[in-house]
């Protein structure tokens, strides 16, 4: 469903899931660096934005480039079509452990930064057991598995389940406002159970999959939450809306926020509609 151009970008980008998939047990470890928001950078951190910058130069598809780990936007190449904003490695700190990580990616045809509601596509890569891709056009939710033929359909057309049955909140509990306090403890109530595991993709593909609702919400020790408006909530905003449900930052549609810097961050609310 999406245009040439469209399709011929994302199918490049799909190529990059298992040349970043290789790398994960070959690098390893602390890169004794910070980036822009003064988190710890790992190896992978580096590599995999590197990586992906070069690799959307050479597409010469890019005219700008935002990603998480860098201070500005980039211009990749005068004239071209697309506008990409990235976090490269999603989830970073579950290498060492071992658990789930992804790769972010926005799509745009305006200059960055601009509101999430001008994406023209958005997709995640997800490396679990086994590597997936997940992506809109603003023609519903496609998901792809790795295999060794390359990617497959796994799914089309993914909707929310209409009743959700996981919750993910980050966050230290004793930094929460009372009102989500309150907000979880209706939601155990309701039979609603924990799961969270670290990584924002992995988090919200599970929301997909089993619906309810994850949060990185305002922290009294971080009032703007800990998620980045362009590179995490944006795209994923776009896909759980052509899933059926709804993001917020507790006062507005995430999509609908004007963004004010290229590192904003925001709190984020995003799962089934009713919750
Ligand atoms: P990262 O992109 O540097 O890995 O940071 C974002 C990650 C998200 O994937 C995840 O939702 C969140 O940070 C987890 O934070 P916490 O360690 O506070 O639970
Ligand atoms: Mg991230």
């Amino acid at each position: 469903d999406a245009d040439r151009d469209m399709a011929a970008l994302i199918i490049k980008i799909s190529a990059l899931a298992e040349p970043i998939r290789n790398e994960f047990a070959l690098r390893r470890g602390k890169a004794d660096t910070k980036n822009v928001f003064g988190e710890e950078q790992l190896v992978l951190d580096k590599w995999a934005n590197q990586f992906l910058k070069e690799k959307l130069k050479n597409t010469r598809m890019v005219k700008m480039l935002g990603s998480e780990e860098e201070s500005d936007i980039i211009k990749l190449k005068d004239g071209a079509v697309f506008s990409v904003t990235i976090d490269p490695l999603d989830g970073s700190s579950n290498i060492e452990s071992n658990n789930l990580v992804g790769t972010i990616l926005g799509i745009y045809r305006d200059d960055l930064p601009v509101q999430g509601r001008k994406q023209v596509a958005a997709l995640y890569l997800l490396f679990g057991p086994v590597t997936t891709l997940v992506y809109t056009v603003g023609k519903g939710v496609h998901e792809f598995l790795y295999t060794r033929r390359g990617f497959l359909l796994k799914e089309a057309d993914i909707k929310l389940p209409g009743r959700g049955e996981l919750y993910g909140i980050g966050g230290l509990r004793k930094d929460w406002t009372p009102g989500m306090e309150k907000f979880v403890e209706w939601l155990e109530r309701e039979g609603y159970k924990l799961r969270y595991g670290g990584s924002f993709t992995g988090d919200f593909n599970q929301t997909l999959q089993y619906g309810g609702i994850f949060a990185y919400p305002a922290l009294s020790s971080k009032p703007e939450g800990k998620l980045r408006l362009l590179f995490e909530a944006n795209p994923m905003s776009f896909i759980i809306e052509q899933a059926g449900g709804i993001s917020s930052n507790g006062k507005m549609p995430i999509l609908d926020i004007i963004p004010e810097s290229v590192n904003q961050r925001t709190p984020l609310f995003i799962g089934n509609k009713d919750l």
